[in-house]
């Protein structure tokens, strides 16, 4: 756990990732999610287990031949000898729950805005956590047999190395607008659903600009793609900080209810209990317009109304304000282990609901 006492660079987030699809082929592969205005490659890990699962398939299958053989055996030990000795089963292995060959799948990112550096460590934690968890905790193993997890640490690569090498309290993207001196367009007011219909800037100077035209960033098409191409992702979660608050929809359209506002706010409102048991924190729970402002072209209205994902969120991390952006390296550890509470019960939520 070392890992999550500090923050990490790009670079050094990239390489978990790998080493993360290295010590694990079977269970993790990396995904190139795309490129962005810099050139940067956006990766990403899918988690499922079903690859892994095959080989305990194949072995079952031997042992099912060889209980047969032995109930052979015994047919003709009792035609012999009288008793049949019925000791005869094969125990050693006990049945797997069988994995789904086409999984819901479930894709959760941090680091849509750069500076809000909590994102990208509690994202890369929840894979850990999941990876390591698999064929070790029961419920993990069943999640991950049941939902394929893809999971991109950092979304804005190139606002996040910029914050790294330039300009610690950078939000945006960094490809070129209007404005020569005033780079960058706010992935988080990009995307496609009611796009620039309030709570959103048409000024390119400004920390929550639009951009000319929906998905005109890289990062928010990407993702949108992705789901797009999927059909069958159910949940989707965005990892921002700071306020503690998990979000739902809508940010765009204050009087408008999604249908489903039940079912999504039941499953975020245990999630932020289960968050709040593991070290008392606490996060509201309500739709973007409600408890914090209007905001259109943000993802979780696209991913909902548009993406088909029934249960999408917003999350803001840690803390309330007292340090903001620059939480302190000593919070990523407890704030990590409290999200993925809430992120486990998300999902078994939905694995019961739906
Ligand atoms: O304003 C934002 O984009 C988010 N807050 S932050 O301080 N992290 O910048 C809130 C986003 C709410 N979510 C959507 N509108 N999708
Ligand atoms: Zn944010």
């Amino acid at each position: 756990n070392s890992f999550w006492k500090n923050y990490h660079d790009l670079a050094t987030l990239n390489n978990f990732t790998e080493t993360m699809v290295q010590q694990f082929p079977d269970l993790v592969t990396r995904t190139s999610m795309g490129f962005t205005y810099e050139g940067r490659e956006v990766f990403g890990m899918t988690i499922h287990g079903y690859k892994k699962r095959r080989q305990m398939e194949a072995l079952e299958e031997l042992v099912e031949e060889v209980e047969e053989l032995v109930e052979e055996a015994s047919s003709w030990w009792s035609w012999m000898f009288g008793s049949s000795s019925s000791s005869s089963k094969l125990n050693v292995l006990k049945k797997p729950s069988k994995p789904k060959k086409h999984p819901k799948a479930i894709v959760i990112h941090g680091g849509q805005h750069a500076r809000e550096w909590i994102g990208p460590a509690v994202v890369s934690y929840i894979a850990k956590e999941l990876i390591l968890g698999y064929g070790n905790s029961k419920k993990i193993t069943r999640l991950v047999d049941q939902f394929e997890f893809t999971i991109v640490p950092v979304l804005n690569v190139d606002g996040y190395a910029y914050t790294w090498e330039h300009n610690r309290m950078w939000r945006k993207n960094r490809q070129p607008t209007s404005i020569p001196f005033c780079p960058g367009i706010d992935p988080n007011r990009n995307w496609g659903y009611k796009f620039a219909t309030g709570g959103s800037s048409a000024n390119p100077c400004s920390d929550a600009y639009h951009g000319p035209e929906a998905f005109a960033a890289k990062e928010p098409k990407m993702i949108a793609d992705y789901i797009l191409k999927k059909e069958n992702v159910v949940g989707y979660i965005d990892f921002h900080s700071y306020s503690q608050l998990w979000m739902t929809p809508f940010g765009a359209d204050c009087s408008k209810i999604p249908k489903d506002d039940e079912d999504i706010v039941e499953a975020g409102m245990g999630a932020a209990k289960a968050l709040k048991d593991v070290h008392g924190k606490k996060f509201a729970v309500g739709s973007v317009c409600k408890i914090i402002y209007q905001a259109s072209g943000g993802s979780l209205d696209w991913t909902y109304a548009e993406g088909g994902v029934k249960y999408s969120y917003a999350v803001e991390l840690r803390d309330t304000g007292l340090h903001g952006f620059l939480l302190p390296e000593d919070e990523i550890l407890p704030s990590s282990e409290e999200t993925f509470a809430g992120v486990l019960h998300l999902a078994n939520f939905i694995r019961k609901r739906e």
